[in-house]
């Protein structure tokens, strides 16, 4: 087995919180199991754990993340809110993700619920939370990003026809460094924000292009179709089914707009 490199250690002085320890790893198989791993061992809330290439990526439901070495920015932080900050983590996440993209490249990104960021509605970024439990006792949040910045989606078939990247759509080499900061600055300003009981969801919900649209929703075996109406605070799907009947769905996947 390859011995596993060390990782460069950055910090950025100006931090309160997010990115105050940096650890930056040529190649890890997932961030998430590192962070994680990390977060037990009592790192430091705030603490980024990035990979220039992982092997195995991950997104939600075991789903597999594309992310060769060079083309995405890979990383999982470290935080440790308390359980009612939870159902908002998704969206300072999401939200700090646009207005990086926007900041950088000067592009309109949206939210597809609930957790792709898309660009001319393909995705160009994934957001996976993990929750660290100790019997009942949140110990940590995982909050992994992935952002695709020069990435080439027609290598990769299984993907070709759904993602996009930075580059592409900004028609010009992005630089990862420069999307990094502005996404710690965002979403350090976030979870401040949070922390201190204001409202993301209001400034969350203007992006999330999933209201308004007839949808079918994937929810484990449950296959759903309807009207989103709304998405509550807590970040479920108000969905109005053709029976008029309403349905809240707290997760699953939007496939398809009828
Ligand atoms: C996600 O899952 O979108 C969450 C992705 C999180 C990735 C980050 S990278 C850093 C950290 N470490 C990890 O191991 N993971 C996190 P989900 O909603 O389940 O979407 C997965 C689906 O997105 C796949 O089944 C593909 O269809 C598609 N996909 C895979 N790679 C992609 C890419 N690079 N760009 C766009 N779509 C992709």
């Amino acid at each position: 087995m390859p011995k596993r490199r060390a990782p460069s250690i950055l910090k950025r002085p100006h931090a309160d919180i997010i990115g105050r320890t940096i650890l930056y790893y040529p190649s890890l198989p997932s961030t998430m199991d590192m962070a994680k791993k990390m977060a037990k061992e009592g790192m430091d809330e705030g603490a980024v754990i990035i990979a220039s290439e992982q092997t195995e990526g991950r997104g939600r439901l075991g789903r597999k993340w594309v992310a060769p070495p060079d083309s995405s920015l890979s990383l999982s932080i470290i935080l440790r809110p308390s359980m009612n900050q939870l159902p908002q983590l998704n969206m300072i996440a999401s939200l700090a993700v646009v207005r990086s993209i926007q900041n950088v490249t000067g592009l309109r990104p949206l939210i597809k619920w609930p957790n792709d960021v898309l660009l001319n509605s393909k995705k160009v970024s994934g957001i996976l939370i993990e929750n660290v439990f100790e019997g009942a006792k949140l110990r940590a949040a995982i909050v992994g990003i992935g952002i695709n910045i020069n990435l080439d989606p027609s290598s990769f078939p299984e993907i070709a026809s759904i993602a996009t990247s930075l580059s592409i759509e900004a028609h010009r080499d992005v630089s990862p460094h420069a999307v990094l900061t502005s996404f710690l600055d965002a979403l350090e300003e976030l979870y401040k924000e949070l922390r201190e009981g204001g409202n993301v969801y209001k400034k969350w919900l203007p992006f999330v292009e999933t209201v308004g649209k007839t949808v079918r929703v994937k929810s484990g075996e449950a296959v759903e179709e309807g009207y989103v109406e709304s998405i509550d605070a807590n970040g479920s799907l108000i969905l109005r089914k053709p029976d008029g009947r309403r349905l809240t769905m707290i997760a699953g996947e939007v496939t398809l707009h009828i």
